[in-house]
């Protein structure tokens, strides 16, 4: 039987508040993301989550390149140094994920995407019989936008849940915004996922 998964994207403190490195906004989320788990565990479907994972000479950090972060263009503050307190996963996610994915450890490159240079998404995906993602978290504009992506172009349904995203700038949000919609990724809100997921169960 085809099953559905939730795929938490870089719910780790450097991404929780505006005092940490991206500055993101995020933390009143969080209430909504665990009961997305809750719901999901209901059922029995995989709550999967990726953890940005960066070695401390990477290429994305300014300071590497002596410049300062232009938050665009690949140009980050040093943020999620693998094995340090500000790439945990938010102590909020307790202990109902089933799968963390590290990405980004090639120096060389940031990866924004989980699908990146290997299939280990695609392979627990296909493992799970999941033909259904949806997609919550940080950032909207960069690793939330990616890892839609290509789990659309993988041709998986995808939805990314509109109330349980936050932004790192407000008009490259709306550009991916956009191209998601265009692409035919399902921009929801998290009471219309509760609204689907009866529907599912029922
Ligand atoms: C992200 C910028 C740099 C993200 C990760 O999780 O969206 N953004 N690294
Ligand atoms: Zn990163």
């Amino acid at each position: 039987m085809n099953s559905i998964a939730h795929i938490i994207v870089d719910f780790q403190n450097d991404f929780v508040a505006k005092k940490w490195a991206l500055s993101v906004d995020a933390a009143h989320l969080w209430p909504i993301i665990s009961s997305i788990n809750d719901e999901f565990k209901k059922c029995a479907y995989n709550v999967f989550a990726t953890k940005d994972w960066h070695p401390i000479d990477h290429s994305s950090f300014a300071i590497n390149h002596d410049k300062e972060p232009t938050y665009t263009d690949n140009s980050w503050p040093v943020h999620c140094v693998k094995d340090t307190w500000w790439s945990n996963l938010h102590h909020s996610i307790g202990n109902k994920i089933d799968r963390i994915y590290h990405k980004g450890n090639n120096p060389e490159k940031e990866q924004y995407s989980w699908f990146g240079d290997d299939n280990t998404l695609n392979h627990l995906l296909k493992q799970a019989n999941v033909d259904h993602v949806y997609i919550s978290w940080v950032a909207t504009d960069y690793c939330v936008w990616a890892t839609a992506l290509d789990a659309k172009w993988h041709w998986y349904e995808v939805s990314v849940i509109t109330d349980a995203i936050k932004w790192v700038n407000s008009d490259t949000t709306q550009r991916t915004l956009e191209e998601m919609k265009n692409t035919g990724i399902h921009l929801i809100t998290s009471s219309e996922l509760f609204e689907e997921l009866k529907k599912i169960t029922s």
